[in-house]
């Protein structure tokens, strides 16, 4: 793996603030446009921890920078590993903490929510972007697929064709062009956006609590009985993406990422 499993920085990867009733949690690792690296993903893990344990907290934002929402999943941290030991890595659960997060949880996306960042985005209850968010799932142009819940929300959120055509091209797609689809709330001018999610946010947190907790419980399992096989249908996407890791378009893929060089598959 290429990096370090510990944030040998002073600075936080993850910025955890409280705004009254609402947790603000900044991705905060510029340099790399927010990718979801190990220290990164520990780090999100406590702060929503935190969250969830605290009363006082009824809420959940979570924001980048305006240039990136994240880019992905940590590429240098993955592309020399086999599917054993992609099974083996913890790390990769951590996108269910936030799925599966007992309270209301918004994404506040700018810049760019690609591969991970946008299944982090997705595993949100709502999505507030800035007119200068890109969205995709650029993971078929680095050898392998999402891993992470991209497809099957996507196919959920988008049907049959619409999703087939982001995941199958890679395409990056305009904030407009994700409203229209249905993947966000609503688009605002980028200097709006993380004070439009807290506004959301802080009026949602002003709501009686069980009665939100009953909602978001509500809303998840009424979605359940229409998609009986999702719990298999995400395990399936999660087998399929981890056999990738044996192949041999899945390293150049991401060695061609690496080297800043178009990569040459071989359907091997
Ligand atoms: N990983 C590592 N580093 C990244 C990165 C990433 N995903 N994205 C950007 N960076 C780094 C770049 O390497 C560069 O670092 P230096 O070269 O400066 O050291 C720095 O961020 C700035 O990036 P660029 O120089 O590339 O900036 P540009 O403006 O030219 O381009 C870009 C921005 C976002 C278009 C480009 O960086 C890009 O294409 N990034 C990769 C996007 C991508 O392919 N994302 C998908 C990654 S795969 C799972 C959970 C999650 C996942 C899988 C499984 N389970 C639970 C099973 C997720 C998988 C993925 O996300």
């Amino acid at each position: 793996m290429g990096r370090p499993q510990l944030n040998l920085d002073t600075k936080p990867f993850v910025i955890f603030e409280k705004k009254g009733a609402v947790g603000l949690l900044t991705l905060n690792r510029p340099e790399a446009l927010n990718a979801l690296s190990h220290p990164l993903m520990d780090e999100l893990e406590k702060a929503l921890d935190e969250c969830a344990a605290d009363s006082a907290v009824r809420a959940v934002v979570l924001t980048g920078s305006d240039k990136a929402f994240a880019a992905g999943a940590d590429i240098s941290e993955m592309e020399g590993l086999n599917a054993a030991q992609m099974r083996l890595d913890p790390h990769l659960s951590r996108w269910d903490k936030v799925a599966t997060f007992p309270k209301p949880t918004i994404a506040a996306i700018s810049g760019y929510a690609l591969g991970g960042g946008l299944e982090l985005a997705l595993a949100c209850d709502l999505r507030i972007a800035s007119e200068t968010a890109v969205l995709g799932q650029p993971e078929i142009l680095i050898g392998v697929i999402p891993g992470a819940g991209g497809s099957v929300r996507l196919a959920r959120l988008l049907g049959r064709a619409r999703a087939l055509e982001m995941l199958l091209t890679g395409k990056r797609i305009s904030a407009h062009e994700a409203l229209k689809l249905g993947i966000l709330n609503r688009v605002v001018p980028v200097e709006l956006f993380l004070e439009e999610a807290l506004k959301l946010a802080r009026e949602i947190a002003a709501m009686p609590p069980l009665a939100v907790a009953a909602v978001k419980k509500s809303v998840l399992s009424a979605l359940s009985p229409d998609y009986p096989d999702y719990p298999k249908a995400l395990k399936l996407e999660r087998e399929l993406f981890y056999d990738l890791f044996d192949s041999e378009d899945q390293k150049e893929g991401m060695q061609a990422f690496i080297q800043k060089r178009k990569p040459k598959f071989k359907g091997k």
